[in-house]
């Protein structure tokens, strides 16, 4: 379709910027494509997109731009320097330390991890993040027997599986974890006496709260049942990198050359389907206006915004606007908010082989849903703390995890407020009154990022794997297209498998510039 009327006169009031002639390639490059380089914009500096970037480059594509709107690459991977060594504000752990992630692989070929890290023993280890609940903690100040835990913890573990063998074949479309998990407790409830169920009703609902965590929800209740099981747990004993997962974005980002990042470029509006003048005479069907006035021509835009962000913007993000499926699809995703408060100790009160406090918060069960008063409750969303790792290096650290509106509350408060209710809580749960408070605290403000609106996708209700893949479906859709994949869907929320993780997203990445690469063989005759 070709732009006439008020949008040519439109496209003559901006300034159209075409990318810049191409670069020379650099060592590692192999040699160039087709003589008429095609013209490749990416949406987001995240791992999806800096590993789109990457790819291409790789393959000889030399006008490629990565236009990020904040002021750093990385996105939800995000390192800060803390004391002698560093700390995540974003992605913490490689879910999943084996060959088929290609986040380990990547990290292994760069020797950004730690021997352990890298050893089979690892790498066949039990799936997850460090899951060694050495110190459950209750409301009363009590500690509840590491057996009990053990037992009620294994039962969870237990629902859990048999949620993920449930297949879509003989699912309820609007069956949810939490309604599945309610409905094994009441069933197991039968055999517990009355001691035992309120201790084992309390630690259920703290594992529920930590899944929240897990799946990036603000309750499980939210959590499709059908699909659960089509996410791929990779094997291996969850790792993290020692000079923080922004040493991995380095490593990614480094072969690109000068100027293709750009950053503080906000994304204002992506035009397709038009006929947009380049400076050299050629035409483009796509045209990238940004905030800042700048616009930028294309023959492929690769969009790896968050689902936050679609979620608030896609409206008025594409012009012409989405198809109804696709925009019906990023509104029924899920996207939820995960937090951390990390909380610096001068001396640890926890024992030195503590990995993971649960919270378990007497009187609760997965069974009873009470309505919540953010003000006064959401410290109760807390699932417990992660110790982290090299204290030698950023000191005694508490990781608090926190999900959902509860998360999202917490971001509007001050660091002192959170800092006092953090104290409460700690005394509270170690029955200690005088228990000394954090000398630091430092938090993630996810919900609150104009260019993330939260964490991470999930399957929602009532929603399946399918409305992955119809977000990931490149534009125009018409396969006889003159111009076929003008937009193209990568990040986190567009891997069917992987969704939620740096290997899904950085996985989308790659299968977006593949899709692009198998367009452009390097004997030079477009396909
Ligand atoms: C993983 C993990 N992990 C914790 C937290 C978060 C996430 N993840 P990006 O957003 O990176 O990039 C898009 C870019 O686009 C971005 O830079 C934008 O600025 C830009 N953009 C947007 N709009 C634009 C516009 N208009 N114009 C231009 N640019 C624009 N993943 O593998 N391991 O440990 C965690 C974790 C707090 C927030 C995670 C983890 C998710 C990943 O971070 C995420 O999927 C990818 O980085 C996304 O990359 P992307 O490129 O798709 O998007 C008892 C007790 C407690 C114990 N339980 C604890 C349970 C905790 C379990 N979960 C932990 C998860 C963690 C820690």
């Amino acid at each position: 379709m070709l732009n006439t009327g008020p949008a040519k006169l439109l496209l003559t009031m901006l300034v159209v910027c075409t990318l810049p002639s191409p670069y020379a390639p650099t060592s590692a490059v192999p040699q160039p494509r087709v003589a008429n380089q095609p013209a490749v914009l990416i949406i987001g500096a995240g791992i999806s997109g800096l590993g789109a970037a990457h790819k291409l480059h790789a393959h000889g594509f030399q006008n490629v731009r990565v236009l990020e709107a904040t002021g750093r690459t990385g996105g939800r991977i995000r390192s800060q320097r803390y004391g002698k060594g560093f700390i995540e504000i974003g992605a913490q752990w490689i879910h999943g330390p084996s060959p088929g992630n290609p986040v380990f692989r990547l990290a292994s070929e760069y020797s950004l991890l730690e021997p352990e890290c890298l050893t089979k023993e690892n790498q066949e280890g039990a799936y997850g993040h460090p899951s060694i609940i050495s110190v459950p903690y209750s409301s009363s100040g009590k500690r509840i027997s590491p057996e009990v835990v053990g037992n009620i913890s294994e039962l969870f573990s237990s629902f859990l599986e048999q949620a993920r063998n449930v297949t879509n074949g003989d699912c309820d479309q609007n069956e949810s974890i939490g309604r599945f998990v309610q409905r094994q407790t009441a069933q197991k409830m039968r055999e517990w006496d009355s001691v035992t169920a309120g201790t084992a009703l309390a630690l259920l609902s703290s594992l529920l709260k930590s899944e929240c965590s897990n799946s990036g929800t603000h309750s499980m209740d939210y959590v499709a049942l059908c699909s659960f099981g089509e996410y791929t747990v990779l094997p291996g004993l969850d790792c993290t990198f020692p000079r923080g997962f922004e040493s991995l974005i380095n490593q990614i980002k480094s072969p690109l050359p000068n100027n293709t990042i750009l950053l503080n470029k906000v994304v204002e509006t992506v035009h397709w389907n038009g006929s947009y003048q380049g400076n050299d005479s050629r035409t483009f069907p796509v045209m990238v206006a940004c905030e800042d006035g700048d616009t930028f021509v294309a023959d492929h835009v690769i969009v790896t915004v968050p689902l936050g962000f679609l979620k608030e913007r896609s409206s008025s993000f594409f012009s012409p606007s989405l198809s109804p499926e696709k925009v019906q699809s990023i509104q029924q995703m899920g996207f939820g908010t995960v937090n951390k408060i990390l909380l610096e100790f001068k001396t640890p009160f926890w024992e030195p082989e503590t990995e993971v406090m649960l919270l378990v918060w007497d009187g609760e069960s997965p069974l009873i849903n009470p309505p919540i008063n953010l003000t006064q409750d959401w410290v109760k969303k807390l699932a417990g703390f992660v110790v982290l790792q090299r204290p030698e290096q950023v000191g005694h650290v508490l990781c608090g995890f926190i999900a959902g509106e509860e998360s999202a509350f917490m971001e509007t408060l001050t660091d002192e407020e959170v800092l006092s209710n953090m104290t409460a809580v700690l005394r509270q749960f170690t029955g200690d009154p005088n228990l000394s408070p954090p000398i630091r605290i430092l938090r993630s403000r996810w919900h609150s990022e104009p260019y993330t609106r939260g964490s991470y996708s999930y399957v929602a209700v009532g929603n399946s794997g399918k409305n992955v893949d119809i977000l990931a479906q490149p534009l125009p859709n018409d396969r006889k297209a003159d111009k076929p994949l003008q937009v193209l869907f990568a990040g986190e929320a567009t891997h069917r498998n992987f969704y939620s993780t740096t290997h899904g997203a950085l996985l989308s990445g790659w299968r977006e510039a593949e899709r692009l690469i198998s367009r452009y063989p390097p004997n030079g005759s477009e396909v």
